[in-house]
């Protein structure tokens, strides 16, 4: 899907002869009452300050035009960018008042995923827009996704997994803030939205929606932020082998959902990280590349100090100069007896 976004125009309509007369005439006498200030006032008023936040996932139904590629020869569809949404698409999620409650420690502003100000700026002092800045085909621009501490957790097919996720408050703007509510999604089938169930056996179901208005209770906070953990759904990823991408939405309101398929009965609505019409009030959208680390890949880990009780019963020595035979415990297996054994780590990459 490739639909160009209209920015609004304002539509002068026609001027007839006599209001162009008059029209001249108070212009004349404006410069001359007023100098050159009449030419400042007519000038494009300055750009409003960046002030909120948005998802940096692609999205081709953007402002600019463009394919927003999400995976080689796959678009993304991820509903990212706010304004002028075609209908029946679903709006990025914005959050007009991030920095009340949010993901991490860092949140970045900006008032539009794809144009328009930007907090971030390049070594040129011009705004990186989160989704294809400079009209060029990117996304994943927001310096502020931090939020999400255990980013080298597996997430297999159709199992449960707990993600580690960083929330903090501002403790005077949040005072009177009881909850927010956690969603989070993975493109599990790579097709380039968040709108998916798969299949498992046992006629279980997947999900690409895997945390459903996880409530977080702020007032349980011993600070100003808290680690949480959250249980995932049964988790869809049907391609483990090649990235995804994820997003974490913190917000005041619950996940908005989709309209309701008529052609698939019987199936519940689901949430596809789109956002409300008029945007959450607080929080923030984090959105991430997942690039899985393979488990086959992942070795044990061992301690490599001298240990000279080892498997070829060779004196291990601790320091060359000298005789001292190493008794470090550093072999794991076949340790003699009353020897303590090497710390072994069977998952090295899981925190
Ligand atoms: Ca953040
Ligand atoms: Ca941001
Ligand atoms: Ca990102
Ligand atoms: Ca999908």
């Amino acid at each position: 899907m490739n639909i160009k976004r209209t920015r609004k125009m304002t539509d002068r309509g026609l001027i007839n002869a006599p209001r162009m007369l008059l029209g001249m005439t108070v212009l004349i006498l404006a410069l001359i009452f007023s100098g050159a200030s009449a030419f400042a006032q007519s000038q494009e008023p300055p750009q409003p300050k960046p002030s909120a936040d948005l998802g940096d996932a692609p999205d081709s139904t953007n402002h600019h035009g463009m394919n927003n590629t999400a995976y080689p020869g796959v678009p993304g569809r991820f509903p990212t960018v706010f304004e002028g949404t075609p209908a029946g698409e679903g709006r990025g999620p914005i959050h007009h008042h991030p920095r009340v409650v949010w993901l991490g420690d860092k949140v970045s502003l900006e008032n539009e995923a794809d144009i328009g100000p930007d907090e971030e700026m390049d070594a040129g002092g011009n705004p990186i827009n989160n989704i294809l800045a400079k009209g060029v085909n990117n996304a994943n621009n927001d310096r502020g996704d931090d939020g999400w501490l255990n980013r080298n957790v597996v997430l297999a097919d159709c199992q449960q997994a707990t993600l580690k996720v960083r929330v903090r408050k501002d403790p005077v703007a949040a005072a009177n803030m009881k909850q927010v509510f956690l969603n989070v999604w993975i493109d599990g089938n790579r097709d380039g939205d968040w709108a998916d169930l798969g299949t498992c056996p046992q006629n279980q179901t997947s999900n690409e929606w895997i945390v459903r208005n996880f409530a977080v209770d702020l007032t349980s906070f011993s600070g100003d932020f808290q680690d949480i953990e959250v249980k995932t759904l049964l988790v869809s990823n049907a391609k483990p082998d090649v990235p995804a991408w994820m997003r974490f939405t913190l917000s005041d309101e619950q996940a908005v959902l989709m309209p309701v398929d008529p052609t698939k009965p019987g199936i519940s609505p689901l949430a596809d990280g789109r956002g409300p019409d008029n945007g959450f009030n607080i929080g923030e959208t984090e959105d991430y590349l997942y690039l899985p680390k393979q488990v086959d890949q992942i070795r044990p880990d061992f301690g490599d100090a001298p240990d000279s009780t080892n498997h070829y019963g060779l004196t291990n020595p601790a320091y060359p100069a000298t005789s001292t035979a190493g008794r470090f415990p550093s072999v794991w297996e076949g340790t003699p007896a009353g020897q303590p054994s090497g710390p072994m780590h069977a998952n090295p990459y899981n925190s």
